[in-house]
């Protein structure tokens, strides 16, 4: 059984790899890049480019021993019929959800900013969740993939840490999943908000899951690659 030890807080856990999938939350250029949602909202996406790299250094990690990837993207239908009206209505008009921007209307699926930025960009065999809402088990098919796949354990990276991360992680907490929340692989345009987002998620013995640096387990991870324990995949 490939396992790793993760130095996480508030405690340090166990993980069975075979039973993990690395869920990389929202990395979509509507978020990470001029033009989209995140600038329509008022933020300087600017913030959020940090979490790239780390993302792209677990995503190498989990690819090559054969973990479970699964992507999220925020957005709607182009008739925007699975948008809640208080969602639509939310802001300026001329940067609300559906209308047109330099990355094609904003928030819509089939756009290019509703795409996963090129550095994280899915596999064929990869599956995209693309859900309506912030949480990523709201009115999507991710529950049933993980059961299907027999994972308990979830691996999160993504932004923001305290919108659609902590949304997804409360969600799979009361689903029973153990959600490992890798921090340097999160970020918010509030570094404020992405803090208290870990620590919510961390307190009171780990309420909702725990939190861990990712550098030490994509050497870990890259360790049990080289023995040669790649999963099997179902
Ligand atoms: N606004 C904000 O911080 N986030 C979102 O609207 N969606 C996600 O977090 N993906």
């Amino acid at each position: 059984m490939p396992r790793v030890k993760i130095e996480a807080e508030p405690a340090s856990l166990i993980v069975d790899t075979d039973n993990a999938a690395l869920l990389i939350i929202d990395m979509q250029r509507d978020f990470l890049e001029a033009g989209g949602f995140g600038e329509a909202l008022g933020n300087d996406v600017t913030r959020l480019r940090g979490a790239v790299a780390p993302c792209q250094a677990m995503l190498g990690t989990a690819r090559e021993l054969g973990m479970l990837v699964i992507h999220t993207r925020e957005g709607h239908r182009p008739d925007l019929s699975d948008a809640p009206p208080l969602k639509l209505h939310r802001g300026d008009p001329r940067n609300r959800i559906g209308a047109p921007g330099p990355m094609g209307r904003i928030l819509i699926r089939g756009e290019p900013g509703h795409d996963i930025v090129p550095e994280l960009y899915p596999l064929r065999d990869e599956p995209v969740i693309d859900k309506p809402g912030k949480g990523a088990f709201y009115q999507t098919d991710l529950e049933l993939m993980l059961r299907n796949r027999g994972i308990d354990t979830l691996f999160v990276c993504g932004v923001t840490t305290e919108v659609c991360v902590n949304t997804t992680v409360r969600e799979a907490n009361d689903r029973g999943f153990r959600c490992i929340v890798l921090a340097d692989c999160c970020a918010s345009y509030f570094p404020k908000f992405h803090e208290a987002g870990l620590a919510m998620i961390k307190a009171q013995g780990g309420i909702f899951g725990s939190v861990a640096p990712s550098p030490p387990l994509v050497d870990a991870l890259a360790v049990l690659s080289r023995r040669g324990t790649k999963r099997v995949a179902i």
